[in-house]
């Protein structure tokens, strides 16, 4: 059932506004013309607008800007990441649900999307704002077979999957300020956590949680990151399909994870490299007991950030916290 929706979907998706004759979609999914018309009207209570006319047959009008398990799962193109969604119109963060599936034994590629979070977690308990419908706010349980001390290589790879996608979606240039944020003119745009469960050499499961401002007005922002933030819809002026760029972000993930999983790390460390924010400048670099300035000079082949000093030389930081030195107008 869900496969020929599915499939039914893809073959008035890629018709291009063209009429797909009801005969002819009879014919491919190998159901009765009765059975289109009644899948045609389950599209429309998610909220496909589908223009049926007699001996021409049906074409999409509208896809759904409704995010739900159905919307996003018909139409999508991936293999095994997205294959069980769980979605959740208001719920405190996605990455409570996501422990609690995968404990509860959620296969590889379970993705929980809400359209709201009430208690959102950034990294170090901090907060992350995750307005009602105005974003994306996801988490991807991953199984993958790799020891713990490689699950921030997967921080990096998640990186470079949302600036592929967001510029392959959008054209806008966005950057990745190291480890993990997205920035488009200097302003936050993205964020990813990453929480793992291991047993000694062998991660159990990854939650990689995954937060993009997509349709925020400039009002939409809370006061104490009214000027860090930026959303999609701020930068390019257009108002974005929450649906669609989440069937691109999953679509990108999936090939790029395969490709990882198969090539290791050079190919996203070289992805990586080439939108890095602020590679060759000086930094400052905090972690519990120590503050110190140094080159920032890119990451190295297992992902550590590279630093050089002049005193040290070449140094690897596996974690901390840094930052740049403020030039006029950015807020970074
Ligand atoms: P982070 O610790 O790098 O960023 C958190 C900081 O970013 C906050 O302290 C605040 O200054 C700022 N901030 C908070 N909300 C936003 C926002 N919407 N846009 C820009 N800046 C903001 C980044 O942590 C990791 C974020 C992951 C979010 C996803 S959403 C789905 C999943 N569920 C969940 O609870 N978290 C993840």
């Amino acid at each position: 059932m869900e496969s020929t929706r599915n499939r039914l979907i893809e073959l008035l998706e890629t018709s291009n506004d063209q009429f797909v004759s009801g005969q002819s979609l009879s014919e491919k999914l190998n159901i009765s013309r009765s059975a289109i018309w009644k899948h045609m009207k389950e599209l429309e209570k998610d909220g496909y607008q589908i223009e049926g006319v007699s001996r021409k047959g049906y074409r999409i009008v509208n896809s759904p800007d409704k995010v739900s398990v159905n919307t996003i799962q018909w139409g999508l193109k991936t293999d095994w990441l997205g294959k069980k969604v769980i979605h959740k119109s208001s719920t405190t963060s996605t990455q409570q649900i996501a422990h609690q599936a995968a404990n509860e034994g959620a296969e590889h590629g379970t993705v929980i999307i809400a359209d709201e979070q009430t208690k959102g977690k950034g990294r170090m308990e901090r907060q992350w704002y995750s307005t009602k419908n105005k974003g994306i706010w996801m988490s991807i349980i991953l199984r993958p077979n790799l020891p713990p001390v490689m699950a921030s290589q997967l921080t990096l790879l998640s990186a470079t999957v949302l600036a592929d996608a967001i510029t392959e979606h959008t054209d806008l240039n966005p950057r990745i300020k190291w480890p993990n944020d997205i920035l488009i003119s200097h302003r936050k745009t993205a964020g990813i956590l990453t929480e793992l469960q291991a047993e000694q050499d062998q991660i159990t499961y990854v939650v990689i949680g995954i937060g993009i401002n997509v349709n925020h007005a400039a009002g939409d922002f809370q006061k104490d990151i009214n000027n860090k933030a930026t959303s999609l819809c701020l930068e390019s002026g257009v108002r974005w399909k929450i649906r669609d760029l989440i069937q691109h972000i999953l679509l990108t993930y999936e090939k790029r994870y395969d490709s990882f999983m198969k090539n290791g790390f050079p190919e996203v460390k070289h992805k990586w490299e080439n939108y890095g924010y602020r590679i060759g400048e000086q930094i400052k670099i905090r972690t519990l007991h120590k503050e110190w300035e140094a080159k920032f000079l890119g990451i190295a082949e297992d992902g550590a950030l590279l630093t050089e000093t002049s005193e040290d030389g070449i140094k690897k930081l596996y974690s901390g916290e840094i930052e740049w030195f403020t030039k006029g107008g950015e807020q970074v």
